[in-house]
Order: structure tokens, then C-alpha cells, then sequence
């Protein structure tokens, strides 16, 4: 067997020489991120721009203004550590702002998707008690409803005009106007930093309660390892940040990681294609992290555009779900001298994973790469339990400095998906070739993925089974070539209705984010079920391929 399986544990070892990962247990995650940005070269190199003002803020400006702005939350706001506050916001330069000051505060901030809708934003926020929330646009009068103190973040980075539109922010980024400095305080590595929401394997969604200890590891083993291994790491890198913040994908490389390396991190509020190729050409991209819609939309587009306007273009990166063959093809074809790699992650592993190191190199462009140092795996049969060599497919377990502490409240959900204190199950089914690169095959957890976003079926279940005419429902997803998967509800109305699919689609799309509504509805009988009640998902995909076929 090769050095990094062992038959005999059944454990898969990382083949990258392990990292030194601070041992300090009184370390915050920003306290380690600064540490990085203390030895950068250029300090007067932009840490951010802002894709459409062309604002930008120094490496030298963020430190000042991470100081600033925490001890304008901590006097302005009172908010402490321990306290958990909500940032309910599009991509913008205050997105990492707030989130760096907020952690380095000891303070929990809980990150939600700006386009939730009310009851989705009411369960995170009672979930979590969230005793302020940070925001923009119609979220402001949601939050507010549910007795939230609410701040308003603004769109412009005009201080001026700040302080007459928006004084209590102007005087939250002026340090609260205090004589009295930030404060002291003491954050540990196993404090909880971010909660941030996923349904992991099965069941509704949940808070994921990631620490500063995982956020450094996200930092040192996802994203400066990737860099180190680069012919051209660090500092000259402008990164194109269209994926969203409030996604660990995101948060990992934009929030935290790449300010780490002295990179330079361009914000899009929102991934719009052509406003994409304007940008990578403006301001010179040369890393461009995408999910596989986003792929599509660029090489379509690249395809009707003269070359050289992606000529500072280096690589593209896709995670977030799987990436078909034909994809690959065309970016290869349209894009020759860009690389292409995939990366893997989770939620629940602070979206430390793999990534596809010189599989570029080796042309295995559909691997999602090699195991992150100080990352362990098994693949384990699940009929048998048993724990599988190269070769072979089975539920991916993982084991690493990256899993979080647990589920929010939720210590049921927490034992059954990390096993043995420290095995993170995945819900992937996955195999390693002969060269330790790993490939994702399937999914035998519950979770849609839609443009690379999560939607948990028991959610939207429980929204369909509230409407008074629907007396049982179950959702699965579809396949669908331009989002990857689409979720399909399986309806069993009143006999005495006329509820249409229309009505339903109409219903739930009422109650969600709109990238998580419904996009099919299909009436039946009875939903199928096991003896125990557990719905029968996968017999609905096969009702769902059986009538595409018919
Ligand atoms: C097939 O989507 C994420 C994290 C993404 C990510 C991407 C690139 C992290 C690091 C990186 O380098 O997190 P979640 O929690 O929203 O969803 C996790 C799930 C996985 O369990 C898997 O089912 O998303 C799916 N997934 C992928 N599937 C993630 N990446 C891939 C991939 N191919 N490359």
C-alpha cells in the first residue's frame, strides 16, 4: 500500500508534510491573522477594492480601521464578548470589516444570507439570541420586527456623506469617538467564532459553531499551504470575491485566509457575468474562485470576447458542488492558459478539504485534489462498516484541525455526525485514486445543492406541510444542467382541492430565499415511507427519473 493509507487503521493520511499550527490556546483568530499582515512586505498594498467605486483600503488602513470599528462596537454599541450579533449583508468591504472587529472582540457573529426571508432570519435569530444585527436593504424592517437592535451598514464609502446619513455608524467607525482605546480582552482558540448554518447529513438546518481555533486552521491549511505550494504565492495576487460572504466558501478565502498572504481582494457585491470579465480585466484578476454555475456563465462568455481581456488571468478555482466533465472541457478549450482546480470542503470543516494541486498537471482536472496537511480520511463501506483502500467508494470521513465544535444546541445531530469525538461524517461518497487524489461521486446526504448553495428539504418540507390544503410533502432534488440540482416537491393535496402546482410554487417562494424556492411540484398519492416514518428519498428520484423518461 502507499506510505499515506495504512490497511490496517484504514486511515488516509495527508501527503503534504504537516503544518505548525500555533499552539497558543489564548490566540483569537484575528490576533493570528495579524500576525501575518505584521510581516507582509508592502503594507500600502490595497487589501480590498471595491469592484464597481474602486474604493480601496490598505493593508496599513484594515488594522487601523479593525482597532476602530471594534471599539466603536464595544463603547458605542455595548456589545460584549460572548455576545452574538447577526451580519445580514450583501458582499461589501464591511462585510470583512465588521466580521474581523466583531471576532476580535470575543463577540459570535452568525452570518445570514441577505435575501432570507422573514421566518428563516426569526428561526437563526432566536436560535442563536442575536442581540444585534448589522444589515441593509428590506432585512432592516425584518430584523427590526423581531426586536432585534438593528444598525444599518451603508453603500457608500464616502465618510462625509456617512456622517450626515448615517451618524451612528460614522460613530461606530470613529471608535465610538472614544478617548478610551479597544479593549482588552481575552479570546481563546476553543471560543466559538462564527456560527454559520448548514443541515449537515440530515434534517433541518443548523448552526455550526466554528472557533477561532478552526478559523486559524482554515487559514493555515486551506488557504496559505495552497499559496506556499504557488510559483507566484502571495503578495501581486488579486483575487475576484463574487462568491458570497456569508458562505463559508467565501468567508474562509476573503474574510480571513487571503488578507494572511498580502493579496489583494477585489469585492463584487453580486456575480453578474459580464460585470465579471469587466472586472478581471479592470483590475488585472489573476484568481478567480467560482461554483459551478459561475464556470459556465464565464466560459459562454469567454467565448464571445477577444482573449486578451483574461490575459492577467492565472487560475479559476470550483467548489461548492460537483463540476461535470463537459464544463471542464469547455473552460479548457475556451481558456487554455488558465488553470483549473477544484477544491473541497464543508460547512462543518471550516471548508478545510482538498484542493487540486498540479491536478492541472496530472490532467486530473474531475478530482477535487489531495487532502489539506494535518487532514485525515477514511472511506467506509455503509453496508458493512468497513473501512476501504484506494480504488474503492464509500462515505467520505474526514479528521483535522478544520471540524467544528458541534450543532448549536444540538448535541443528538452532533454525535451522530461526529463520530468518535473526531470523524466528521460528509455525506459524499467519494473514492482516492492510486496517487491519493479524491473524487467525489455522489451524495448520500439529504442537502440540494443549488448554484453551490445549500437547502435543506426538511426546511421547505415544513413549510409545504403548513399550507392547510397539503396533508404531506417531501422534497429531493433534480438534476439541472445550468444549476446543478433544482429542489422538486412531491405534494399530496386535499382530495377536495383544486391547489395547483402554480399554488404551491407560489406559496413556498412566499416564505423562503428566493434561491431556495421551489422550482417543481410533483402531486401524488401518498408519499413512500419506510415502517418508521422516514421518507423514501430515494425512491422519489426514482419516481422523478422514471416520469423524465416516460
Ligand atoms: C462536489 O460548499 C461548501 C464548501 C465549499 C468549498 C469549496 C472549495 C470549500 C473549500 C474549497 O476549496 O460547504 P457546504 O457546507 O455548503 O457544502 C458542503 C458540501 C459537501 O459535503 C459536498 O456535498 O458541498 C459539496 N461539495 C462538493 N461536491 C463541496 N465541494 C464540492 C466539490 N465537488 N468540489
Amino acid at each position: 500500500p502507499p506510505p499515506w493509507f495504512s490497511p490496517t487503521t484504514g486511515i488516509y493520511t495527508s501527503k503534504h508534510p504537516s503544518i505548525h499550527l500555533p499552539l497558543d490556546p489564548n490566540l483569537s483568530a484575528v490576533s493570528a491573522l495579524f500576525s501575518h499582515i505584521h510581516n507582509i512586505q508592502n503594507p500600502s498594498s490595497p487589501a480590498f477594492i471595491d469592484s464597481s467605486t474602486g474604493f480601496s483600503i490598505s493593508y496599513t488602513e484594515l488594522q487601523t480601521l479593525i482597532e476602530s470599528i471594534s471599539a466603536g462596537i464595544h463603547h458605542d454599541l455595548g456589545i460584549r464578548q460572548g455576545d452574538v450579533v447577526s451580519l445580514v449583508l450583501p458582499n461589501s468591504l464591511y462585510f470583512p470589516l465588521l466580521f474581523l472587529s466583531l471576532i476580535s472582540l470575543g463577540v459570535v457573529v452568525t452570518t445570514i444570507n441577505p435575501s432570507s426571508s422573514l421566518g428563516e432570519i426569526t428561526k437563526q435569530v432566536s436560535e442563536c439570541k442575536v442581540s444585534l444585527a448589522f444589515t441593509c436593504g428590506e432585512s432592516y424592517e425584518k430584523l427590526g420586527s423581531l426586536g432585534v437592535v438593528v444598525i444599518r451598514v451603508p453603500e457608500s464609502y464616502d465618510l462625509d456623506l456617512i456622517r450626515i446619513e448615517n451618524p451612528k455608524f460614522y460613530s461606530i467607525i470613529k471608535g465610538g469617538f472614544g478617548v478610551v482605546a479597544r479593549p482588552l480582552v481575552k479570546v481563546k482558540q476553543e471560543d466559538v467564532a462564527a456560527i454559520m448554518y448548514s443541515s449537515g447529513t440530515t434534517g433541518a438546518s443548523k448552526g455550526v459553531m466554528l472557533t477561532h481555533g478552526n478559523l486559524i486552521a482554515s487559514m493555515e491549511l486551506f488557504v496559505r499551504f495552497e499559496a506556499s505550494q504557488y510559483e507566484y504565492p502571495g503578495t501581486g495576487n488579486v483575487y475576484l470575491a463574487a462568491l458570497p460572504l456569508c458562505h463559508i466558501y467565501g468567508l474562509s478565502l476573503f474574510v480571513m485566509g487571503l488578507l494572511s498572504l498580502g493579496s489583494t481582494v477585489v469585492v463584487m457585491r453580486r456575480f453578474d457575468v459580464s460585470d465579471a470579465v469587466d472586472v478581471i480585466e479592470r483590475f488585472g484578476i489573476t484568481h478567480f474562485p467560482v461554483v459551478p454555475p459561475m464556470l459556465m456563465a464565464l466560459t459562454k462568455k469567454a467565448k464571445g470576447v477577444c482573449g486578451d481581456v483574461f490575459r492577467s488571468l492565472k487560475q479559476v478555482s470550483s467548489g461548492a458542488a460537483p463540476l461535470s466533465g463537459k464544463f471542464i472541457e469547455d473552460f479548457l478549450e475556451t481558456l487554455p492558459h488558465v488553470d483549473l482546480i477544484q477544491g473541497y470542503g464543508m460547512t462543518e470543516s471550516t471548508a478545510v478539504g482538498t484542493r487540486g494541486f498540479n491536478s492541472q498537471r496530472l490532467r486530473k482536472y474531475s478530482s477535487v485534489g489531495l487532502l489539506a496537511p494535518n487532514m485525515q480520511a477514511k472511506v467506509v463501506d455503509w453496508s458493512s462498516g468497513c473501512f476501504l483502500p484506494p480504488g474503492n467508494r464509500g462515505e467520505l470521513w474526514i479528521q483535522g484541525p478544520g471540524v467544528m465544535k458541534g450543532y448549536l444546541n444540538n448535541p443528538e445531530a452532533t454525535e451522530m455526525t461526529i463520530i468518535e469525538k473526531s470523524w466528521l461524517r460528509t455525506g459524499d461518497i467519494a473514492y482516492f485514486d492510486e496517487d491519493g487524489y479524491l473524487f467525489i461521486v455522489d451524495r448520500i446526504k439529504e442537502i440540494i445543492k443549488y448554484k453551490g448553495f445549500q437547502i435543506a428539504p426538511a426546511d421547505l418540507e415544513a413549510v409545504l406541510v403548513s399550507h392547510p390544503l397539503i396533508i404531506d410533502a417531501a422534497v429531493t432534488a433534480a438534476p439541472s444542467e445550468e444549476c446543478g440540482e433544482i429542489p422538486v416537491a412531491f405534494v399530496v393535496r386535499r382530495q377536495e382541492t383544486t391547489l395547483s402546482e402554480q399554488d404551491v410554487i407560489s406559496y413556498v417562494a412566499a416564505q423562503v430565499a428566493p434561491y431556495r424556492k421551489v422550482r417543481k411540484v410533483v402531486m401524488v398519492s401518498s408519499i413512500p415511507k419506510s415502517p418508521t416514518g422516514k421518507i423514501l428519498r430515494k425512491e422519489l428520484k426514482r419516481i422523478l427519473t422514471s416520469s423524465v423518461s416516460s
